[in-house]
């Protein structure tokens, strides 16, 4: 049921009644920023401008932005079904009788047709730009503090250049002049190793307009060796079809949109930014590796995609919530006494990770943290917070609960220090400062806590289901009948939230 492409995606987006064509003309320069944020924080539809000032092609933005539409992308009813579909893998067992043979043959087989597969000919090259110019892209300056047009949400591909193992990255690319570009891969990415070990040139990719999973994979942390095209494979069910590059030594899926096909000079970086970033600030300027653009290659009627980031929530807050999802099985590979984690969509992910274990002995919870400190780009996490397994990580109202009843600062709170997220402005050097990591879990006495830990209060069993059954005999009605839908409790939150209260 895989999208094929970016216009199979988009035509279903339509049909499901999840896209609105806009035809008014916009402005690429900050006014399809300042609709597109208010149509992702109300939870509206994909937007499809078709006439933007300057440029002939269409932009689509917020394909990501609400949590239908990602499952959708994936083919999913929750995103947590992605998770399962990467442990039915990862937790694959010697299969014993014969109906355990053939399933697990199933899932070598999806395995084995996860390969990126060679085709001679694609849509991507329908059309070769004669010269090659980026004029014609409808690049969005998203933030007046921006330093200029930025392209934010691009497949970039590259090469390991002793093991030739490709490598594609979400990295956002500012457009400098019709064949200039920089480069913003952060220090701890992939593609920025692969440029700290290239010889006198490095060939780069910019893939544009991809199926929605594709896509997606470019954003996803894999460990470095993993090609990213796999797991949209393996997502996708059926291969990624991929096409030779006219000018570089690449291949970029078939039926992108628009490619854009360059070279890095060893050496030769320039000044990238500012960006308003999805910290909710602004980055600096920093130099970062300058892209010459040797060719550019799209299909007849190219569409070109677009995401804003800024302050959150914004349309990323969904792909890093598939990823959260997606990823928890890995997660759970090296550290099996997690039950779930949380990445709050308001801590730019690097900022909080809260984590619940089934906690075993004593400083269990801080073997969790430094775990986390030292796993892939989570180590980047500055804050962790740690609670039991009986804990809804995703209930920030629980946690908080948790955290401000078992919490001992004298003896709770770990401070470490580590590598910090690239855009993490906090920090008084750059790159590394403080980790804050809180135990919340029950402590015992082998913990050194002689007092007896008290119980959380819970209604009987019995009662509960003697008053669930009873519940219309009371003639009270609640909303979401009788256990509530918790509205009230929601909106106490979010008035608290809002500090509207009392002062
Ligand atoms: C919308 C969006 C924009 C992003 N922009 C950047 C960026 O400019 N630079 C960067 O290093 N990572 C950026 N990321 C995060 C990376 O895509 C992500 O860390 C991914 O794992 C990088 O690929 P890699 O693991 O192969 O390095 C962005 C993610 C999203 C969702
Ligand atoms: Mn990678």
């Amino acid at each position: 049921m895989a999208f094929d492409d970016l216009r199979d995606w988009i035509g279903h987006l339509r049909r499901e009644g999840e896209l609105v064509e806009v035809t008014a003309e916009v402005d690429p320069h900050l006014e399809i920023a300042e609709i597109t944020d208010r149509v992702t924080k109300a939870g509206g539809p994909a937007l499809l401008f078709t006439n933007v000032r300057g440029s002939r092609m269409p932009l689509l933005i917020n394909q990501f932005g609400t949590e239908r539409r990602m499952c959708m992308a994936f083919g999913v009813e929750r995103l947590d079904d992605l998770g399962r579909r990467v442990s039915d893998v990862l937790e694959m067992q010697p299969p014993e009788g014969l109906v355990d043979k053939v399933r697990a043959l199933g899932r070598l087989k999806s395995l084995a047709d996860s390969r990126p597969k060679s085709v001679s000919k694609g849509p991507c090259q329908e059309v070769v730009l004669d010269p090659p110019s980026l004029e014609s892209l409808p690049v969005m300056t998203c933030w007046p503090g921006d330093g200029g047009p930025f392209i934010t949400l691009p497949a970039v591909i590259t090469k390991d250049p002793r093991s030739g193992t490709r490598n594609v990255g979400m990295y956002r690319v500012q457009v400098f002049d019709a064949t200039t570009t920089a480069m913003h891969w952060q220090i701890h990415k992939d593609a920025a190793a692969d440029w700290r070990g290239m010889g006198e040139r490095m060939d780069v990719a910019i893939v544009l307009g991809l199926d929605p999973v594709t896509a997606y994979t470019a954003s996803a942390p894999l460990p470095k060796h993993i090609d990213e095209l796999m797991l949209s494979g393996f997502l996708r069910g059926a291969p990624v079809e991929l096409v030779r590059c006219k000018t570089v030594d690449l291949e970029v899926p078939a039926r992108a949109e628009i490619v854009i096909e360059g070279y890095i000079a060893k050496g030769e970086l320039r000044d990238e930014g500012p960006f308003g970033d999805h910290t909710g600030y602004y980055t600096p300027k920093e130099p970062f590796p300058v892209v010459h653009v040797t060719a550019v290659t799209t299909r007849r009627d190219p569409i070109y995609p677009s995401i804003i980031v800024g302050v959150p929530p914004q349309e990323d807050a969904w792909l890093g919530k598939a990823t959260e999802r997606l990823f928890l099985p890995a997660v759970r590979m090296t550290m099996p006494e997690v039950v779930d984690y949380d990445l709050p969509v308001e801590g730019a992910f690097h900022n909080l990770c809260i984590v619940a274990i089934r906690k075993a002995y004593p400083g269990h919870a801080r073997k969790v943290m430094h775990a986390i400190w030292g796993t892939g780009l989570l180590s980047l996490t500055k804050g962790v917070v740690v609670v039991d397994a009986d804990v809804d990580v995703h209930d920030y109202g629980q946690v908080m609960w948790q955290v401000g009843a078992n919490v001992d600062p004298a003896r709770d709170v770990v401070l470490a220090d580590g590598p910090l997220d690239h855009l993490d402005h906090a920090p008084s050097r750059q790159f590394h400062g403080g980790k804050l990591g809180i135990d919340a879990t029950a402590k015992g006495p082998a913990e050194g806590y002689e007092r007896g830990w008290p119980d959380a209060i819970r209604m009987t069993d019995e009662v509960r289901e003697r008053v669930t059954s009873r519940w219309a005999d009371y003639g009270i009605a609640l909303a979401g009948g009788a256990g509530g839908d918790g509205s009230e409790t929601r909106k106490m939150r979010r008035f608290a939230r809002s500090g509207r209260g009392d002062r």
